[in-house]
């Protein structure tokens, strides 16, 4: 239940800017291709291989951030990404994200994403999403972020983080 209602209330900061966020969604796209042009070494673990691993700054207060990244399973089997830990995040979740009508709803993926076998998952802006919860600090552009990611079969899997623009300039005004 304390889980649920922390979602809850992280849904709600989203309504609250619903309108606002729809639109922006269109430019978190642009910044994910962006970043690509920062984006770290992959990272290889057992048969996966982890890339284009980045955040967004985040403003003064905010609670949480996203994180996003693609990663690939050279297995004939699946492997599921069950979330993470990070030393600025109290939680790291797995989030699948739609709108419902105007307003922003996410949910944690509570069996984790599935890495299907021989195949990719890719965690992107308005899509699933790894949530930083209850940030110690903000997230500032240029920084990077350690996030040791938990996999059912591959386990433990540390990876860094960069952080982009904040690009949702609508989120200011809030
Ligand atoms: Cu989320």
């Amino acid at each position: 239940m304390k889980s649920f209602s922390r979602i809850a209330a992280v849904a709600l900061v989203f309504a609250s800017i619903s309108s606002a966020q729809a639109h922006d969604h269109s430019k978190m796209v642009q910044g994910a291709a962006t970043s690509e042009d920062h984006s770290m070494d992959p990272v290889k673990a057992g048969d996966l291989t982890l890339s284009g691993a980045f955040t967004r700054a985040t403003l003064p207060g905010a609670k949480v951030g996203g994180g996003y990244i693609k990663i690939e399973n050279q297995s004939k089997e699946p492997d599921q990404l069950l979330g993470g830990s990070s030393p600025v995040a109290a939680r790291v979740e797995v989030h699948e994200m739609k709108m419902d009508g105007n307003v922003m709803q996410m949910r944690k993926l509570k069996d984790g994403l599935e890495i299907p076998a021989g195949g990719s998952a890719e965690l992107s802006p308005g899509g699933t999403h790894l949530m930083l919860i209850d940030l110690s600090a903000p997230l500032k552009e240029g920084d990077m972020v350690p996030v040791t990611l938990d996999f059912a079969k591959a386990g433990k899997v540390d990876v860094q983080f960069m952080v982009g623009p904040a690009g949702a300039t609508s989120m200011e005004h809030n």
